[in-house]
């Protein structure tokens, strides 16, 4: 478990107070959300859940540096950046449980969720893919010259995925608008980052492609924040991809950090922590305890969205299911 405290390395460059204090109390919503899912999936309730606990600097860093209109092409990890964003607790809590409520009806792994609130495109399970797609989405941005950047969130694993190589390229040669945030945590499940790569970080993998490297410390909300909002900038001007590494290591609690910096600020207190405490685990207790009771998409929806007109076949599969007992 995360334990330490250590200073934040960009107090010279903060954000406005009312920022800050709303990044804060969304990182401990993230934190207090994780640990309960964690727990969820341990009790077996939950197919699998994908943590952000320790990384909540880089993804909240990353995705509050985005402007509006931008889009996120996550990993499954940034779910608190995209209740920052506006996607709706209820919409991610039925994704992860897969109920009747969620936009994909149950079909996607969780965490891999959309939500156009948020502007969060779909996640894939295969790993890295969301580089291809944000890359895509941001080259057609160009071509339609819709100021748009898209934010593409991905482990130090995913860098040796033929995504990475394809995305980066094209990124390179054709100045997409496009920012890669490289979260390396040091593992990718068992596989240690040395073994991902023979080259000393991740971040100078860009140079090749012509994409600029950044490396950032990963537990810094607000180091990640402004390498983040310069590769925007530097993207929205049609000057293309920069490739930033944030490392991230979990003996730095990167929210016990914000909260140590917003006390400095005298802009947070304990009470203030102790009644913002509270009022999560209430939102919590009643959200997940009305995601747990929502029913399941019914089963004959499996046919639906796939096909215009659905072919004789799956008719004739349909029939058949719907005669099976529940
Ligand atoms: C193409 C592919 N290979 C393997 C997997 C299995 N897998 C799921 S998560 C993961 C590790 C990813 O590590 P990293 O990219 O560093 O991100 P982290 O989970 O550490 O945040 C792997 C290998 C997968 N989903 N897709």
């Amino acid at each position: 478990m995360v334990a330490t405290v250590t200073p934040l390395r960009t107090l010279d460059a903060p954000l406005a107070d009312e920022r800050v204090v709303a990044l804060y109390k969304h990182m401990v919503l993230a934190r207090a959300l994780d640990e309960r899912l964690v727990h969820l999936q341990k009790e077996g309730k939950l197919a699998s859940h994908l943590s952000a606990i320790g990384e909540e600097a880089t993804i909240f860093g990353g995705i509050a540096a985005l402007r509006e209109q931008d889009w996120v092409f996550h990993y499954g990890r940034e779910a608190g950046g995209a209740l920052f964003r506006g996607m709706p607790l209820a919409s991610y809590l039925s994704h992860v449980f897969g109920s009747s409520g969620d936009g994909g009806k149950g079909r996607q792994m969780p965490g891999t969720f959309a939500s156009r609130a948020a502007r969060f495109a779909s996640a894939s399970a295969p790993i890295g893919t969301q580089i291809t797609h944000a890359v895509g989405f941001a080259w057609a941005a160009k071509l339609k010259k819709d100021d748009v950047v898209a934010l593409s969130c991905f482990g130090e694993g995913a860098t040796s995925s033929g995504d990475f190589h394809t995305g980066l390229n094209f990124a390179g040669v054709f100045k997409a608008p496009v920012v890669f945030l490289c979260r390396n945590n040091g593992w990718a499940i068992s596989v240690p980052a040395e073994r991902q790569t023979a080259a000393s970080s991740f971040w100078l993998k860009g140079i090749a492609y012509g994409v600029p490297g950044v490396a950032v410390d990963g537990n810094d909300l607000f180091a990640v924040h402004k390498a983040v909002a310069a590769a925007v900038q530097r993207a929205a001007r049609g000057e293309g991809a920069t490739l930033i590494e944030a490392t991230t290591s979990r003996k730095t609690d990167p929210v016990a950090r914000v909260k140590e910096h917003l006390e400095a600020r005298h802009l947070w207190s304990e009470k203030d922590d102790a009644e913002h405490a509270s009022r999560v685990r209430a939102e919590l207790d009643v959200a997940l305890a009305l995601a747990q009771s929502e029913p399941l998409p019914p089963r004959e929806s499996m046919f639906d969205d796939v096909y215009r007109s659905v072919p004789w076949h799956l008719h004739e599969e349909r029939e058949e299911l719907q005669k099976c007992p529940k």
